[in-house]
């Protein structure tokens, strides 16, 4: 079976070492215990610390470091989660009243900044670790998918009221899929590493698939959508969840808050959170768009963000998935192409099970879109 939490590993002396070390110099209270990794994202390098307090109380912390190959400034993503977190703690507690709640924090640090440079350089950051929560690489069950999407959903309600010159753009072009698009065509010609030929069939599936990457961003451009400040990178363990109760408790993994389209956000938690499989999974008959997912994802995002979505974001909730499973698809393969640069691997080819897994889901969602946009219409008609 799949393990559906992200992976928590022990780590050597040396890196318990580094990490007491920069654990030190945020203002946290108490002496350094223990460190671990967790294993979670394909970008970042992350961290747990355990304190503890003079009367004896254990407190955690998570330490992140920003991969500066992938944030070329590094210190901009920073303002952004300092802000995006402020902002959502302010508003929790001033406009939502909900003080019970957890919410991402960030932990000052020696010299001024809600960072520090590590022993070898790189940019770190503290934040509070949420506890009795996980986050699933694979979803268990509907519960979990609702809560999920109505979880960003609130999130893109706590962050529709951010000035939008507050936010800078640290990856531009993010989810340009038409670039993203160009930019296989022309890795694939110019080949540097040898690895076209074995790819023939998977660029063949991207360009008889050439005008699905232009129609989100023909609507932005139209207007019939509208530029909101999004998240961009929902995919399914980006979420806490309590492990009791399957309730999302908080959004993590801010770096890539900047302006976007509501959809690129429900698009990937289709992509992530419908399929029983692992996103890099080799056996693509397991990598399935389970309709009852779908469902639930469909009534968690519409109760929290339906109030603010117009007509053209509902008509493409189902098509959304698509295009997000393609443009991942065509990432990975980029990756590939282009010798393994930008996602971490973990084995020879792991990018190319990655796309394929994720041209499978393409074909999976173009083979329900109209059940899937069938039952988005009749839920959007009840709520009006
Ligand atoms: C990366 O860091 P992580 O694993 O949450 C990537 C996303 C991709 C995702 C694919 C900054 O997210 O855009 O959708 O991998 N993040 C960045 O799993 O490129
Ligand atoms: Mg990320």
């Amino acid at each position: 079976m799949v393990p559906t939490t992200s992976p928590v590993h022990p780590v050597d002396a040396e890196i318990q070492a580094s990490i007491a070390q920069i654990a030190n110099q945020f203002a946290i209270e108490g002496d350094f215990v223990a460190g671990e990794e967790i294993e979670s994202g394909h970008i970042n390098s992350t961290y747990r610390a355990t304190f503890e307090t003079g009367s004896g109380s254990q407190q955690r912390y998570i330490l992140q470091r920003i991969n500066e190959k992938v944030f070329k400034n590094p210190v901009a993503v920073m303002r952004n989660v300092e802000c995006v977190t402020r902002h959502i703690n302010w508003k929790v507690l001033r406009v939502k009243r909900d003080l019970g709640g957890q919410t991402l924090s960030l932990y000052p640090g020696r010299g001024g900044k809600s960072w520090v440079i590590g022993p070898g350089g790189g940019i770190w950051r503290c934040y509070n670790s949420i506890e009795g929560c996980a986050t699933y690489d694979v979803i268990e069950n509907t519960r979990q998918a609702y809560q999920a999407a109505r979880a960003f959903g609130s999130f893109q309600d706590l962050v529709s009221d951010l000035p939008p010159s507050e936010i800078e753009e640290t990856i531009p072009d993010f989810h340009h899929s038409r670039r993203r698009y160009e930019r296989l065509m022309k890795v694939a010609d110019a080949d540097p590493y040898g690895r076209a030929g074995s790819v023939g069939p998977e660029l063949e599936f991207v360009r008889r698939r050439e005008d699905d990457v232009s129609v989100i961003l023909g609507l932005l451009d139209s207007g019939l959508i509208p530029w909101r400040i999004t998240h961009n990178d929902t995919k399914i363990n980006n979420v806490m969840i309590d492990t009791e109760t399957d309730e999302a408790v908080c959004v993590i993994d801010l770096d890539t808050v900047m302006p976007g389209a509501s959809l690129y956000d429900f698009g990937d938690l289709v992509r992530t959170a419908t399929s029983p499989a692992a996103e890099d999974e080799k056996d693509l008959s397991k990598v399935i768009m389970q309709m009852p997912m779908f469902e639930a994802l469909v009534d968690g995002y519409l109760d929290a963000a339906g109030d603010f979505l117009n007509e053209s974001e509902i008509e493409h909730l189902a098509f959304s998935g698509k295009l997000i499973s393609l443009e991942t698809g065509i990432r990975f393969l980029t990756d590939f192409l282009e010798g393994d640069n930008y996602f971490k691997v973990h084995h020879e080819g792991h990018n190319l099970d990655r796309c394929r897994s994720q041209f499978k889901m393409v074909a999976e969602i173009e083979r329900q879109q109209e059940a899937m946009e069938k039952f988005v219409r009749k839920v959007w008609r009840g709520k009006r």
